[in-house]
């Protein structure tokens, strides 16, 4: 392990252009279940997919929008790790990094790193089903109803987590982006994602021209197409490789 390790290191120390993809388990170690894990007691019974699409929400809003604030309040008792604090220091030491995340818990920006395209939106931000956007909860603050109706007046449409939903395309600029990023690289490193969900698992086909790299416990959809696999939680192996940098 200690010579993937190095090798990892080496990769990393001489990129020019690095792009790290990053999935659920970069947030597992910060307490944050993943979403293919068993969902945690109350939402045992609920299929996340199943929930996070708008015929869910429309189905049964007040359902949604209780998982959507218990995933919230998760992720506002949680820390980034070890594994985010790295992959900030990552963008400190080389002279061009971006995070694409599949994740919607904003940790890795609180971890420090500042070029982070979130794919598929933002748990702390909200809009209505008639687009009204950049809503926060102090906004929302004094409705009892939940979900509670948009604050512009005269509007009083539902409110949602502005996420992306299954079903959902993504926002346009984010994805070309997050491409052009991906195209451009020489080195991506893939973390904490089982390469499932799409448009985001064929990120790593984009990245022609890199070498790619993946740090999981497990393998995944993606593994065959790393030069190096660490198996391995993020949060110990993303310190050791940074460690092991020249
Ligand atoms: C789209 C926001 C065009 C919400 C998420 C039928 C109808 C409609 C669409 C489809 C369809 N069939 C397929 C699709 C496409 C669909 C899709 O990909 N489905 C999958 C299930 C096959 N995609 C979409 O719908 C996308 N939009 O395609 O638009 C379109 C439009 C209409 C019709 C057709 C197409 C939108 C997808 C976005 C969905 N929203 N999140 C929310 O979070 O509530 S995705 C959601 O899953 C999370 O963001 C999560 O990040 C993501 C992916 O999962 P992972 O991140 O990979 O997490 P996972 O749990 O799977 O794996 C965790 C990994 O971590 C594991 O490998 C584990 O080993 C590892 N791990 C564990 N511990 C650690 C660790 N790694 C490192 N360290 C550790 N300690």
């Amino acid at each position: 392990m200690q010579d993937l390790i190095q090798q990892v290191a080496d990769i990393l120390t001489d990129a020019q252009r690095l792009v790290v993809l990053t999935g659920a388990g970069i947030s597992k170690e910060s307490g944050i279940p993943t979403f293919r894990e068993a969902q945690q007691g109350l939402w045992a019974r609920h299929d996340p997919q199943r929930l996070a699409t708008l015929q869910g929400f429309l189905a049964n809003p007040k359902l949604v929008w209780d998982w959507y604030q218990f995933r919230l309040g998760l992720v506002e008792q949680a820390q980034p790790n070890p594994g985010h604090t790295a992959i900030a220091e990552l963008e400190r030491r080389l002279p061009h990094v971006a995070v694409i995340t599949q994740n919607v818990d904003g940790l890795h920006a609180r971890a420090g790193s500042r070029q982070v395209l979130e794919l598929h939106g933002n748990i702390h931000r909200f809009k209505c089903l008639r687009n009204h956007s950049n809503l926060s909860m102090a906004d929302l603050a004094g409705q009892e109803a939940t979900p509670p109706l948009c604050p512009h007046p005269g509007c009083q449409a539902l409110v949602r987590p502005d996420v992306v939903w299954f079903g959902e395309n993504l926002s346009y600029s984010v994805l070309n982006r997050a491409v052009a990023a991906s195209e451009a690289c020489d080195v991506m490193l893939i973390v904490g994602t089982s390469g499932v969900v799409q448009p985001a698992a064929s990120l790593p086909y984009n990245a022609r021209r890199a070498r790619i790299i993946e740090i999981n416990p497990e393998e995944s959809e993606l593994t065959d197409l790393a030069q190096v696999y660490l198996a391995g939680p993020a949060g110990e192996m993303l310190p050791q490789v940074l460690a092991a940098m020249r």
